[in-house]
């Protein structure tokens, strides 16, 4: 047994993390189903560190030094059950297996439960960065015991992205908590890039500007606050020309957006848990709504807005409000998804440090971001700080932000664009800031049609109205 670490499953992202390991200077055993992958590693890349090539599980098992650390990266759902039960017989208690892959957050919860009870840790870890951030250093977010991070953490630290020397791993909190926070994290990333989107399809559309002059928009703000890998490869994607046309790459791209899921279970879980993820939901339908080709063709006839030419000067101080509707919408979804998080660690008895959740998001991952920084200082100077528009200088630029915010709002509705992230965003500041809501007619209704009963203003207590008889409330806590 010589292997501090062991991969079996040999494809882009697994392939990368073993790699990544090797070239921490660590003894990485290697297995795949078929023993083809295994090799083609060892030939191309042997030479990178040491890796110990092994074709059988029980070889696999064999080759990891006590306890054994065995990281799965196969494709989730029934092939991670699969593989788990093809290796856990082989090991022994104190023994770890870490899933690297994108499990869903309640699986994790059962198939730690399961080996706990077999004395094995399982740590379900989330990894953001893609192929890229597997191999330099991803943001890794492990859940599981914490014993299970003393042994394990160290190792995971040293191939995770690192900025400003802190590295972009921490332990996340126990069992599912890991892959939680990584569906979550996902979930943001939608909200971010369908924010970027409107904010182009309103300079394209309202300030006339071409997709070159438009990367060059990104580039700038780039500079600034929205600095961000995003608001980085948004210039790149917009700059680029398709060679086979000349044309602007975006023009020649199906508008049909596609997903892998975990924007939907970021929504799913939402509902379940009432967390009011309205900038994240938005993003997800609007994936979905623009591959419903056959309801865009249904809807493509009706009328739209009315459409006025912008003077320079006027698509120029139009780009300074879209940064600003840009800047407060994300400053909003960013702070519905720590909700979230701080809604499912109560849920699932999670201790998890949102500040720290910020701190690893810094790097690594695809929403790496500089005011995530600030995420992190506002959350570590308060750990209970329950909004980001709680903390002053967040507050302070979202509501310097607002009348561009709402103007912007106003004019994609005139002209017929869709901002379905920006007016949700707006619309959940003004829900949240309101004194009074609307809720107490909803309320009215539900006690006239179901006897639902509501509350007062004016006294405790829950109260039912006789809608067909007297008209009188009746005191529901009295009877
Ligand atoms: P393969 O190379 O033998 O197909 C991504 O699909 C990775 O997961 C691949 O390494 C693949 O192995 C592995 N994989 C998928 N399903 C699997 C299963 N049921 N058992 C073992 N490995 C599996």
């Amino acid at each position: 047994a010589s292997a501090q670490i062991g991969v079996t499953g040999l494809a882009v992202m697994g392939r990368n993390l073993a790699r990544n390991f090797a070239r921490n200077g660590y003894t990485v055993a290697l297995h795949n189903r078929t023993a083809a992958r295994t090799r083609a590693l060892v030939e191309e890349f042997g030479r990178e560190g040491s890796f110990v090539p092994c074709e059988s599980a029980e070889e696999f098992v064999a080759a990891l030094e006590r306890p054994r650390r065995l990281m799965i990266m196969v494709k989730a759902g029934d092939a991670t059950d699969a593989v788990i039960d093809e290796f856990a017989p082989l090991l022994e208690p104190g023994d770890m297996i870490i899933d690297g892959g994108n499990a869903h957050f309640a699986d994790t919860r059962r198939r730690e439960k399961a080996l706990r009870e077999r004395g094995i840790h399982f740590v379900g870890t989330g990894v953001s960065g893609g192929e890229e951030g597997a191999l330099h250093g991803p943001s890794i977010m492990p859940g599981g015991s914490t014993e299970s991070y003393t042994v394990l953490g160290p190792m995971l630290e040293k191939i995770s992205a690192h900025v400003e020397g802190e590295p972009c791993c921490t332990h996340i909190g126990t069992d599912g908590a890991g892959h939680f926070v990584k569906m979550v994290h996902n979930g943001i990333e939608y909200a971010d890039m369908q924010l970027i989107a409107e904010a182009y399809h309103l300079l394209r559309d309202v300030a006339d500007y071409t997709p070159a002059e438009i990367a060059e928009i990104f580039r700038r703000w780039n500079k600034g606050r929205l600095n961000s890998y995003l608001i980085e490869i948004t210039a790149e994607v917009l700059a680029h020309t398709d060679p086979a046309t000349d044309a602007p790459f975006v023009d020649i791209v199906r508008d049909a957006a596609e997903q892998k899921g975990t924007g939907r279970w970021t929504v799913q879980t939402a509902l379940d848990l009432g967390s009011p993820v309205t900038a994240i939901a938005q993003a997800t339908f609007a994936r979905v709504a623009s591959s419903r080709s056959e309801l865009r063709a249904a809807y493509r006839p009706l009328p739209g807005g009315t459409a006025q030419e912008l003077h320079r000067h006027e698509a120029e101080r139009f780009t300074e409000q879209v940064e600003q509707a840009l800047y407060a919408s994300k400053v909003i979804a960013y702070d519905q998804g720590w909700t979230m998080i701080r809604d499912g660690a109560a849920e699932y008895g999670w201790d998890i440090d949102l500040g720290e959740v910020a701190k690893i998001w810094r790097g690594g991952c695809i929403i790496r971001a500089a005011f995530l920084d600030r995420i992190r200082a506002a959350h570590a100077a308060n750990r209970d700080l329950v909004s980001l528009l709680a903390e002053d200088r967040f507050a302070a630029e979202v509501a310097d932000a607002q009348v561009p915010w709402r103007e912007v709002v106003a004019i994609a509705a005139h002209r017929g664009i869709p901002v379905p992230a920006f007016s949700a965003s707006l619309a959940f500041y003004d829900t949240l800031r309101s004194q009074h809501l609307p809720a107490a007619l909803i309320q009215g209704l539900r006690d006239f049609f179901g006897a639902h009963t509501y509350h007062r203003t004016d006294r405790d207590g829950s109260y039912h109205t006789h809608w067909a008889e007297s008209g009188r409330p009746e005191s529901r806590t009295d009877i």
